[in-house]
């Protein structure tokens, strides 16, 4: 090779090396995780439902990864949704419990979170749907008709248009970013909830002005906003408030500004449905198609979301290079407080499949849930993954993906499972603890429950709660249904299950 030649080919070696960053930056792939609301491990076609169909999330299973051992942190939402956006179990801080609609923001400011951990990587970063984990500084009242921070841009979201709280509590309004949308200031906003605010007709006062009635062992009966009664008493800010069936339109074309607006440049977006919560009053193109009443109309709204979300991938060229995961935050109910005939109607479905109990158990059905990642540019043939994962460890498989490096107290319970979510590793996490009411610890095949006096059933929602005054250990592998309690039997293993799971407690971090 000649003088003239080397310096060629030095100088298109340096040219490339210049470009490294960039090019690899657009070979990022997009992510986005679309969490479903109280949505069981057999609700959708590609779990086992046959009642009806869910062409659209069948689809991503039909070209990913579907776990059949995924789980969310805990058996309610705002403890699952703390879990995935810092890494760190929830009840390793006070107040992550299932949140008012006027709590303060419950994620620390000062640890670094997922999305923060992808704007980082040069990601655009996205919450659109259901937030639950407060808004505002702890000790202050939350003001709806000011500046509302911190909130989700003060923890790593450069967009967010959110519903507050859950469906069923005040304030039913949007806010986008730092506002609440389409707010009258001539009509401001109040929330309370110890006492009755305003005028506004109540469900308990008012209950024929319901479109559908409340379960009175449940309350649900304050303020009534689009004819139906919520959780919490809410005055003013009529413009602003919501209908319920036009929700899933709203946030869907939210998230397809989004796509649309970044699909130049690698973008995150936790797409937080509001489907299948109640209450359930979806779409009129959707009520009354699924012969299963709300619930499962519900069903079929999601299904269509993800359908949407999809095509604007496609129609954008997007859909190669853009990582889906689907799960959902717990497990099923159907009476969650509105009487919206999903028990009666519910036939012979099992909205959790094989797993006893539900929303709110420690059985398997609290948080064993469905979990899917496609991927079409890394994951070229689709598999079912039977390994052991939970959504706790988005964020360092997220982190190795975008090659962010994790320091010391963030994400302390996260584990890398980047391998096991594109189909590339069958290593199971060597455990993982959930929780319903007490912790429970998987460990290879057996689960641990640790003893707790709390009632058995909850009869309000009709589910087992799985607790026990004594230890639980079940072999939930040949004994899905959790029927068998191995706990005297095998008293080395359920030993060794419990220590592992005050070790891992003390511990402040699984690391
Ligand atoms: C419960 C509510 C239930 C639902 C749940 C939160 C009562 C009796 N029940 O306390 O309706 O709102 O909280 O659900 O108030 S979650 O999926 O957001 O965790
Ligand atoms: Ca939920």
């Amino acid at each position: 090779m000649n003088m003239k030649k080397i310096r060629m080919l030095a100088a298109a070696l340096c040219c490339t090396a210049a470009l490294g960053n960039h090019a690899y930056a657009q070979q990022k792939p997009n992510i986005i995780v679309i969490y479903a609301d109280d949505l069981g491990y057999g609700d959708i076609s590609c779990y086992g439902m046959k009642k009806i169909h869910t062409p659209n999330i069948d689809k991503l299973a039909q070209q990913g990864v579907k776990f059949t051992n995924g789980y969310a942190t805990s058996a309610t939402c705002t403890p699952s949704r703390y879990g995935i956006l810092t890494g760190r179990y929830p009840w390793r801080q006070k107040n992550t419990g299932i949140a008012p609609g006027d709590a303060p923001l419950i994620i620390p400011t000062d640890h670094k979170t997922l999305p923060a951990m992808l704007q980082d990587a040069g990601y655009k970063t996205a919450v659109i749907g259901k937030w639950h984990l407060g808004i505002g500084t702890t000790g202050t009242t939350t003001d709806w008709n000011t500046e509302l921070k911190p909130g989700p841009l003060e923890i790593g979201f450069n967009y967010a248009f959110i519903m507050p709280a859950t469906l069923d509590r005040v304030p039913c309004v949007f806010v986008e970013n730092h506002h609440v949308v389409n707010l009258d200031p001539k009509d401001p906003i109040t929330v309370n909830y110890s006492h009755k605010v305003g005028n506004d007709p109540t469900g308990k006062e008012n209950p024929e002005k319901l479109r559908m009635r409340t379960d009175p062992r449940q309350g649900h009966d304050q303020t009534i906003i689009d004819s139906i009664s919520r959780i919490g008493w809410m005055t003013g800010g009529n413009s602003a408030r919501w209908k319920d069936e036009n929700i899933a339109g709203i946030i869907t074309q939210k998230a397809i500004n989004f796509i649309g607006e970044n699909k130049s440049q690698p973008f995150f977006i936790y797409f937080a449905s509001g489907d299948i919560h109640v209450p359930r009053y979806p779409n009129s193109q959707f009520r009354g198609k699924s012969g299963m009443g709300l619930r499962g109309d519900a069903i079929l709204q999601l299904d269509w979301t993800v359908g949407q979300l999809t095509h604007a991938l496609d129609s954008l060229g997007l859909t190669q290079n853009t990582m889906i995961v689907f799960s959902s935050d717990n497990g099923p109910v159907l009476n969650d407080g509105y009487l919206d005939q999903a028990a009666e109607l519910v036939g012979n479905h099992k909205p959790a499949g094989p797993l006893r109990g539900g929303k709110y158990s420690s059985f398997e059905a609290g948080a064993r849930v469905p979990l899917i990642v496609k991927w079409p540019a890394t994951i070229k043939k689709p598999q079912v993954s039977d390994v052991l994962i939970g959504q706790i460890d988005f964020f360092a498989s997220f982190a190795k993906l975008t090659h962010q490096n994790i320091h010391d107290g963030d994400a302390p319970d996260s584990f890398d499972m980047l391998a096991q979510l594109i189909g590339k590793s069958q290593q199971s996490r060597p455990y993982l603890i959930t929780q319903g009411g007490p912790l429970s610890i998987i460990m290879g095949d057996y689960k641990y429950i640790t003893p707790s006096n709390g009632r058995k059933l909850a009869e309000d929602v009709n589910i087992e709660l799985g607790n026990d005054p004594q230890p639980q250990l079940y072999n939930i592998k040949k004994d899905i249904f959790e029927t068998k309690n191995l706990a005297t039997s095998d008293t080395s293993r359920t030993n060794i299950m419990a220590a592992k799971l005050a070790a891992v407690k003390s511990a402040n971090s699984s690391k």
